[in-house]
């Protein structure tokens, strides 16, 4: 293996990748220090984060791109992740799965193994796994593999620092695999998908080095316009070398793309059945609460209850009454009231002679007891407590089943249900909920959830003003709601009217309901602030 990247600072640089809400952000934070956003929903990292860490002296990069499903991409920010594994700029990838659903992701372990690529496979959340008592061979499985293995529980921290080592030890531990494994797995998707990756392979002249050419021919004829680019920037005959994979193509009745993810997925389920016990336990009582619960969350009249509960006590009790109301109270009489302003006052008084200076500070209108005392005492209790809700929703895997629960009335509007996620993160920031947006779909979707967001959404920080002024009467709360709502369903027609493009269909798959970790909850406000 040798080090792709121009710098020479770093021993390895690292991908990480993985489906979306697979951990690969908690490890990441877990292994650089850093803070990358963590939520229970698909779709949370939007963008690429970067960090390192150190490890016998040596330092490793490591990159945390948004999740991706598979090598053929849907939306814009699985893309990211594909660019930078085909960009060859990383000479190693940790690739994270879910390892309660191993049949699900180690198809994408096995696109990379065949592409010739550097591979570490994670098995994280192992916790819920031992939960579920179930048990994983991991030295069956790395062997047949042929690659390293780690399982880990980075909420648990578990399994980090053997993370660490195999990546510092790749190559040793690699070769060691090697040497004693007997029967590695070799994909082989039958003769006849084999014979015309064969065909397009050899057509190749060009000697790619972020992937072999086997993995270049079988993008290509699984229809990947981003492979579709990298082979015309190498090839001089590209043209042949595209009608020959659009000649292939016809001669199949089912798209190639389906035809490799159902062989691939023949293997995940052996995988699964032959390295792990995941099959032969009982779920838990345990579980069988959470199932309810979810089922109840996305059924069209329980799951209006329960928002309606969400909003209920979440909104209105802890932030709205007791954040605007007795929060902001303590905060303004008592903190600054009784205690800041008058003690600064004292101060300002004794050191500055001039009353046109002193005014600057205090009074009415001063820095100290009208800017401090508003911003802190009334914005920070209540924005606070907005994110702590916030959070909650977010690390409960909440969010997910109220998109599918809203998905028909945001169908109404040209959205589906998957908008309600930049939607309730709109209410904490608007333009980290606009960057999320690169997780819907299509582009008209992404435009109307903007327009929405910007026209009718208020951020915490005019939600904490607006709560702070109306809280004394609750009932023009209420009234204020309505106007929102109001307004989101006639910018939200309007905007469905006239911004051209598709209806967005809607999948997404349903995280866990889980208990969020204290920890992970205190941590929000800070980020949001
Ligand atoms: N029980 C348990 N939960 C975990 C573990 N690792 C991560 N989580 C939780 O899983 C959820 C997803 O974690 P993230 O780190 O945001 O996942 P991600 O893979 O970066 O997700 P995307 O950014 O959407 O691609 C969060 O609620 C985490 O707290 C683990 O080992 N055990
Ligand atoms: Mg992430």
């Amino acid at each position: 293996m040798e080090n792709k990247k121009d710098s020479t600072n770093y021993l390895h640089n690292v991908l990480l990748i993985g489906n979306p809400n697979v951990g690969k952000s908690l490890t990441f934070n877990k292994l650089t220090g850093l803070s990358a956003t963590v939520s229970n929903y698909p779709g949370t990292t939007v963008d690429i984060d970067t960090g390192n860490f150190k490890i016998d002296g040596e330092t490793i990069e490591i990159t945390d791109p948004p999740g991706m499903y598979d090598l053929n991409t849907i939306t814009e920010e699985e893309r990211i992740a594909k660019l930078l594994l085909f960009s060859g700029d990383y000479d190693l990838v940790v690739h994270v799965i879910d390892a309660k659903n191993i049949d699900k992701s180690i198809d994408l372990t096995l696109q990379l193994i065949d592409a010739g690529t550097d591979v570490i496979l994670v098995l994280n959340m192992i916790d819920e796994l031992d939960r579920m008592g179930a048990k994983v061979d991991k030295e069956g499985l790395s062997a047949k593999l042929g690659i390293p293995l780690v399982l880990t529980s980075a909420a648990n921290d578990i399994g980090l620092d053997e993370l660490k080592n195999t990546i510092l030890n790749y190559d040793d531990i690699k070769k060691n695999i090697d040497s004693n494994s007997k029967a590695k797995i070799v994909i082989h998707y039958g003769n006849d998908l084999e014979s015309s990756i064969n065909k397009v392979e050899s057509k190749l002249e060009h000697r790619y080095d972020e992937m072999t050419n086997r993995a270049v021919a079988i993008l290509l004829l699984e229809g990947d316009k981003d492979i579709r680019n990298t082979v015309k920037k190498h090839e001089k005959n590209y043209a042949d070398v595209f009608s020959l994979v659009d000649s292939i193509e016809k001669e199949y009745d089912d798209p190639i793309k389906y035809l490799t993810k159902l062989q691939l997925s023949k293997y995940a389920l052996y995988f699964k059945d032959e390295f792990t016990t995941i099959n032969k336990v009982k779920p838990q009582t345990n579980d069988d609460f959470k199932e309810k619960l979810s089922r109840l969350m996305i059924h069209p009249v329980y799951g209006l209850i329960i928002l309606a509960l969400v909003l209920y006590f979440g909104l209105y009790l802890f932030v709205g009454v007791l954040g605007a109301g007795y929060l902001v109270d303590f905060f303004e009489d008592v903190i600054f009231g009784e205690w800041i302003n008058p003690f600064l006052t004292q101060i300002v008084l004794a050191v500055i002679p001039w009353k046109p200076i002193q005014d600057l500070f205090i009074g009415s209108y001063g820095i100290v007891t009208f800017g401090l005392s508003y911003g802190i005492g009334i914005i920070f209790p209540i924005v606070s407590l907005f994110f702590i809700v916030f959070s909650i929703l977010e690390d409960s895997g909440y969010l997910p089943r109220l998109a599918l629960l809203t998905d028909n009335a945001f169908k109404k509007i040209g959205l589906s249900g998957r908008s309600i996620i930049p939607m309730v993160l709109a209410v904490g920031c608007g333009s980290m909920a606009t960057m999320t947006t690169r997780t819907l779909e299509t582009n008209r979707e992404r435009i109307i959830a903007t327009i929405l967001m910007a026209l009718t959404i208020p951020c915490s920080a005019q939600l904490g003003v607006i709560m702070s002024l109306l809280s004394s009467h609750p009932i023009t709360l209420w009234i204020w709601l309505g106007i929102i709502i109001f307004n989101f369903i006639v910018v939200g027609l309007i905007a469905k009217r006239f911004v051209p493009g598709s209806q967005a269909s809607f999948f997404m798959e349903l995280p866990p309901l889980r208990v969020p970790k204290p920890k992970h909850i205190l941590k929000k406000p800070g980020q949001g602030l």
